[in-house]
């Protein structure tokens, strides 16, 4: 149906390019209402416009945050003109309709972009532009929103074609671009809430107050389960299924033994169960993930895969030949994320920066232990030479590798490396020496010549067992906590045998 606009109330933001489009609607007898600076703008154009205010009965307040957001306003633009009980109900309040809106919003992507403070920008969050542009929008029988200052020259030709009205399909089609407007402008307040999101640990402690997310299911189907938290400030998902509870515990391990790579050469892990089987630091990213590969190809199969440099082509090429659950990386060259999406589950990851909370909780009997991380991560400057030998260069470099995938792996562990790969651990066993002697057994099986590789333990050697066996097997530089009251035997028997042993006085248990 065409209806020839009577009235429109205009609150723009920019005002370049509006004056033509306020000509118009005055030259057609159309009445004008308006918020402060467009009124201001209106006046000067010697144009007369009613204030906002005048239809509230309020002026603007709290430094304009409340200025349109009043029943005189909404009910004029949202009142059914066909609806007897509307027209009614429009009367009894005093409300005149408004059957055109002109909005132009707050420059929120602009003000974020720009760097201003949080306080700035939070300011440029409109609402009440927001609310006219839907409520008009929701109304489009009746009336039409203008909700965007580059729409002002073709609605200026519009009005002009059909001599200040519009049909029905007009003021549709202009809805439906007002949502689009909206929607636009809700996603970039979204992701300027969500990018680099932090959690506080103080957060942490009220969780359901968190984002959460029904999992499918817990750590087995016959569990149910929920993520408190908003991972979409952590990652952006480019590809693949949901996550499941278990892909959660296993993104945690991945990502906090990244960090310790941080600074790292390309370094890539592979993780199963939380714990790594298989992590290299190389020169470039596909020579580390191979290293990494290589290191336990059996158990890599569907696995977790994190890295802390961008995946190129070349190495998105070996990395698509592996079954694996996720891939974690900083970035992705173009190509190499079109081959790696063409697996249709296959979950890839971008990781953003974000600072994650510093402690955690586990529930125990009828409570909650709640314990700091271990963030404390030992190089060569905190180690202390115990034996007559002292590890070389080389050994040194792998002993702080190990040391580093040790503290990530489940007690007792005894981790082997050799310069920046990993060759094999021994995962979560009851005595240090079985972790031992898994370890040795695997990188026996996977071709590795333990010859002058060197042992990182998480916690001391209470005998001097271990170093033992570790010299048999080839081992030549050993690191761990040390503090047993049995130390002496394990250096006696270093000693004795050619072998350094440095401590760092900081155990590593991981449970
Ligand atoms: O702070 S607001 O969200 N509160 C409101 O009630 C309101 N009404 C319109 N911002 C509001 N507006 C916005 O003010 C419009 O979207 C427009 O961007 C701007 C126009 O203000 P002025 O006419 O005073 O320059």
């Amino acid at each position: 149906m065409s209806k020839k606009i009577q009235s429109a109330l205009i609150s723009v933001y920019y005002k370049d390019g509006l004056e033509p489009l306020v000509r118009l609607l005055h030259n057609n007898g159309v009445k004008l209402y308006s918020t402060g600076g467009t009124q201001t703008f209106i006046e000067n154009l010697n144009i007369p416009v009613t204030a906002a205010e005048e239809l509230t009965g309020y002026p603007s307040i709290f430094g304009g945050r409340v200025k349109t957001l009043h029943p005189a306003i909404m009910g004029g633009i949202l009142y059914r003109r066909d609806d007897e009980g509307d027209v009614a109900q429009a009367a009894q309040y005093n409300i005149p309709a408004i059957d055109m809106v002109v909005v132009d919003l707050y420059p929120f992507e602009e003000t974020v972009a720009s760097g201003a403070s949080e306080e700035d920008i939070i300011e440029k969050i409109d609402i009440g532009g927001i609310s006219l542009i839907r409520a008009t929008a929701k109304n489009f029988k009746d009336t039409l929103i203008v909700s965007s200052r580059s729409q002002y020259a073709e609605v200026v030709e519009l009005l002009n074609a059909k001599a200040g009205a519009t049909d029905i399909e007009d003021r549709r089609y202009y809805a439906g671009l007002a949502f689009g407007v909206s929607s636009h402008y809700d996603g970039a307040i979204n992701s300027f809430f969500t990018s680099g999101k932090q959690t506080t640990d103080k957060e942490l402690f009220d969780f359901t107050n968190l984002a959460s997310q029904t999992l499918r299911y817990g750590e087995n189907p016959h569990q149910s389960a929920t993520y408190y938290g908003d991972l979409d400030g952590i990652f952006d998902k480019l590809h693949g299924k949901e996550l499941s509870y278990n892909n959660l515990v296993d993104v945690d391990a991945c990502v906090s033994l990244i960090d310790e790579f941080a600074e790292a050469a390309p370094t890539f892990a592979i993780i199963k169960h939380t714990n790594a089987c298989g992590i290299a630091t190389a020169p470039t990213a596909k020579e580390a993930y191979d290293n990494a590969l290589a290191c336990d190809p059996v158990s890599a199969f569907g696995g977790v895969v994190i890295t802390n440099t961008k995946v190129d082509l070349a190495t998105a090429e070996e990395l698509n030949k592996l079954f694996m659950e996720i891939l974690i990386a900083p970035a992705y060259d173009e190509e190499a994320l079109a081959l790696l999406k063409s697996k249709k589950n296959r979950i890839l990851l971008k990781r953003n920066a974000v600072v994650l909370p510093q402690i955690m909780f586990k529930t125990i009997l009828n409570g909650v232990l709640v314990q700091d991380k271990d963030l404390a991560t030992e190089v060569a400057a905190q180690f202390t030479t115990v034996t007559e030998k002292a590890p070389t260069a080389g050994e040194v470099t792998a002993l702080e590798f190990a040391l580093k995938v040790c503290k990530h792996t489940k007690s007792n562990t005894i981790v082997l490396a050799k310069e920046n790969q990993l060759l094999a651990s021994g995962t979560g066993q009851t005595s240090r020496v079985d972790a031992l002697r898994q370890a040795i057994e695997k990188a026996k099986a996977f071709g590795f010549d333990l010859n002058g590789a060197v042992m990182a333990s998480d916690a001391f050697f209470p005998f001097a067992d271990c170093v033992e066996i570790a010299h048999h097997a080839g081992i030549t530089a050993v690191v761990q906590p040390g503090g047993s009251i049995r130390d002496k035997d394990s250096v006696d028997y270093c000693n004795a045998n050619g072998l350094a042993m440095v401590t760092t006085g900081v155990r590593h248990f991981k449970h």
